[in-house]
């Protein structure tokens, strides 16, 4: 990317469209990416990043939008990624929370980005904790993360949340389903949404069953009724939020240590597979591609070939190439 200085200076200078411009290009996976994110990292690591889970329709951006205002009415700024998990064919669910979010549209104080999932495999965890990080070096106090949680992309997105918030309806019923999606050892506070339909009391105390046999804890996970489209028991949320960050301060927080390792090595991973592949497919292997489609070799023997010339190897995953086109 040609402007890739100026665009880092006016991103510090807090110009929206410069973190508009660097959001975009971590979603489409550019090889500026290391750079972006190295020049950044010192400014980020002020933010408190909540997650937000649940199965679709629960109510988590109709949840969202109020927790916004209320943080809002506190005078922090928030930013939000919405990891949308509508298939390629509909816009639809996107087009929802655009018009749902309107109210926050000409707020200084709130950015929201919808992700994609489309067209990406293990990518997105990392897309998604990219885009978290720059909105925390962007100066956001609070950063929401809005997942579908069934995955383990889903999972991994959540990890890198302090506090996590699992959505559920009273429809949803069966805490056993809570159980088999993970959802119990990532819930910090547990959200029985659309407390005015039937069964929310009864899933409440499922769930408290459910979180007292585990035993004791330094937390105590709290089960909250909510009535997001009325914009009932929000307050009593954004309290626990709030007690959750002191619990977890009080214990001496986390110093992210375990975060770092495990980051450099997805992300030296993830870099050395798409270089691996343009790389393969570049003229530096041709004569090897060839014998292979010739059947002249096996793909093993290809592979280890490749594995046996380690000074080939290194000289074409240093070449740099852009993927992104920007
Ligand atoms: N009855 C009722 N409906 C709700 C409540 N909260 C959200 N909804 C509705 O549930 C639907 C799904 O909400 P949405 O926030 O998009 O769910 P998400 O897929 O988890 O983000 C929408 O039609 C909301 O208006 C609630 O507390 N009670
Ligand atoms: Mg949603």
């Amino acid at each position: 990317m040609k402007d890739l200085a100026s665009t880092l200076e006016r991103f510090s200078a807090g110009d929206r469209r410069a973190l508009a411009r660097l959001i975009t290009l971590v979603e489409n996976r550019s090889s500026a990416v290391p750079e972006v994110m190295r020049a950044l990292y010192a400014r980020k690591g002020r933010a408190r990043i909540v997650g937000l889970t649940g199965p679709p329709g629960a109510g988590k951006s109709t949840l969202g939008d109020r927790i916004i205002a209320c943080l809002r009415e506190q005078g922090r700024k928030v930013g939000v990624v919405a990891v949308d998990p509508s298939s390629p064919f509909s816009g639809g669910a996107l087009l929802g929370d655009r018009v749902r979010m309107q109210a926050h549209f000409l707020d200084e104080g709130v950015f929201i980005r919808s992700l994609s999932t489309r067209g990406r495999h293990g990518g997105l965890a990392r897309a998604t904790r990219e885009v978290v990080q720059l909105l925390d070096a962007f100066g956001f106090d609070d950063v929401l993360v809005e997942t579908v949680g069934v995955g383990q992309t889903e999972l991994d997105v959540m990890r890198l949340a302090h506090t996590t918030l699992v959505v559920l309806v009273p429809e949803a019923g069966d805490t056993i389903q809570v159980m088999k999606a993970g959802l119990l050892e990532i819930a910090d506070v547990f959200i029985v949404n659309k407390a005015d339909r039937e069964g929310a009391g009864r899933l409440k105390n499922e769930l408290e069953v459910m979180l007292g046999l585990r035993g004791e804890s330094r937390w105590r996970v709290p089960v909250l009724l909510t009535e997001a489209t009325a914009g009932k028991g929000i307050v009593e949320v954004v309290e626990q939020i709030d007690a959750h960050a002191a619990a977890l301060h009080a214990a001496g927080g986390d110093d992210g240590s375990e975060t770092r390792v495990r980051e450099w090595v997805e992300i030296l991973r993830d870099e050395v597979e798409q270089r691996l592949s343009l790389v393969l497919e570049s003229d530096d292997f041709a004569e090897l591609a060839r014998d292979l489609r010739e059947d002249h070799t096996d793909p093993y023997s290809a592979a280890l070939a490749v594995l046996k010339d380690p000074e080939r190897l290194a000289r074409a995953l240093a070449g740099k190439r852009d993927r992104s086109g920007s």
